[in-house]
C-alpha cells in the first residue's frame, strides 16, 4: 500500500527536497506551504501522488481546514515532516524586532505543536514517524541566534518528550539538527538579501537540501525496532569557536 508523507514547508529548501525524495521513492505526499504556485508545480511533476495544501501554518483554523479537506486517499499519514520554519534577523537581543521574534515562535513552535497535536491520532494508527526539523542552533548558541535558537531548542526537547509520551505506540520520533545549509533560509533571514546569502555559502560546501532529504528517507526506512533520537549534522567546513571574553566593566 502506498505510504503518505505530510510535509510542511514543501515549497522550498529541505521540505521541497523531502517531498521530491519521497515522491521519487513511490510515496504520496501532502505538500504544504503558502506559495501555492510552487505546490502546483510539484503536482504538475508528480501528478496524483501530490495533494497540495496551501495555507499559513500560523493560522490554527487553516490547519484544521487543511486536515478536514484531505482526500480519503491521503487521510492516513505515515510520516509527518515538521519542517516549515524560519529565522528572522541576526541582531543581538537588545536590538531585535519583537514582531520578528513572535513570528519565529508562532511558526517554529506554536504551529508545529498545533499540527502535531492534530495528526497524532493518525500517526498512532499508522505506527508512523515524526521528523522534526530542528537545528544546531538548538545546541550551540551564537550571537544573534537568540529566539531562533530558543525555538529550535524547543523543537529538539519536544521531540524527546514526544518519544517518551508515545512509548509503546510504535510511533518513532527524530529531531533532525542540521548546521549551515544552502536553501532560501538566509534570503528569508536577511529580508531578501541575495548577496548576503551568496556570501555566506560561497566556498563553504554547505549542507544541501538533498542531504537532509536523504537523511529523512533513511529514517523512514529503518527497521521498525529502531528509533534515532536526534541527528546533528554540519558541513565539514563548519565547526566550533571559543567563548568570547569582554574586557572592561563587568
Ligand atoms: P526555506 O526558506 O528554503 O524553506 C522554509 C519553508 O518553510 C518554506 O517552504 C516556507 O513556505 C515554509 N514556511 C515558512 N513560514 C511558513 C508559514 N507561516 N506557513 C507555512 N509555511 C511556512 O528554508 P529551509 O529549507 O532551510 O528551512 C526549513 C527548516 O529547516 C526550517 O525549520 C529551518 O529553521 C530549518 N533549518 C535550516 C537550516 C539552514 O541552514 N538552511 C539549518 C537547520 C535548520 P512558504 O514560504 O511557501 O509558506
Ligand atoms: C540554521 C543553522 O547555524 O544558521 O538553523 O542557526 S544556523
Amino acid at each position: 500500500m502506498t505510504r503518505t508523507a505530510f510535509v510542511t514547508g514543501a515549497t522550498s529548501g529541505f521540505g521541497r527536497a523531502i517531498a521530491e525524495r519521497f515522491l521519487d521513492g513511490g510515496w504520496q505526499v501532502v505538500a504544504c506551504g503558502r506559495r501555492g504556485e510552487r505546490l502546483q508545480a510539484l503536482k504538475q511533476r508528480h501528478g496524483d501522488a501530490v495533494h497540495c495544501a496551501c495555507f499559513d501554518m500560523r493560522d490554527p483554523d487553516a490547519i484544521a481546514a487543511a486536515l478536514s479537506d484531505l482526500p480519503e486517499s491521503f487521510a492516513d499519514v505515515d510520516l509527518l515532516a515538521n519542517n516549515a520554519g524560519l529565522a528572522l534577523g541576526t541582531a543581538p537581543a537588545q536590538q531585535a524586532d519583537l514582531a520578528q521574534w513572535k513570528q519565529m515562535i508562532d511558526t517554529n513552535v506554536t504551529a508545529l505543536v498545533t499540527l502535531t497535536h492534530a495528526l497524532l491520532p493518525r500517526l498512532i494508527q499508522a505506527r508512523g514517524l515524526i521528523v522534526n526539523i530542528s537545528s544546531i542552533a538548538a545546541n550551540w548558541p551564537y550571537s544573534g541566534g537568540n529566539v531562533y535558537g530558543g525555538t529550535k531548542a524547543f523543537v529538539s526537547q519536544f521531540s524527546l518528550g514526544l518519544r517518551s509520551d508515545l512509548h509503546g505506540t510504535g510511533v518513532r520520533v527524530t529531531s533532525v539538527e542540521p548546521g549551515m545549509a544552502e536553501t532560501e533560509f538566509t534570503l528569508v533571514r536577511t529580508g531578501g538579501n541575495q548577496a548576503a546569502s551568496d556570501a555566506l555559502y560561497a566556498g563553504a560546501a554547505p549542507i544541501t537540501a538533498a542531504d537532509i532529504a536523504e537523511q529523512t528517507w533513511w529514517l523512514a526506512h529503518l527497521p521498525p525496532h529502531l528509533n534515532i533520537n536526534r541527528i546533528e549534522t554540519m558541513p565539514v567546513s563548519q565547526s566550533f569557536a571559543g567563548f568570547q571574553v569582554h574586557r572592561g566593566p563587568a
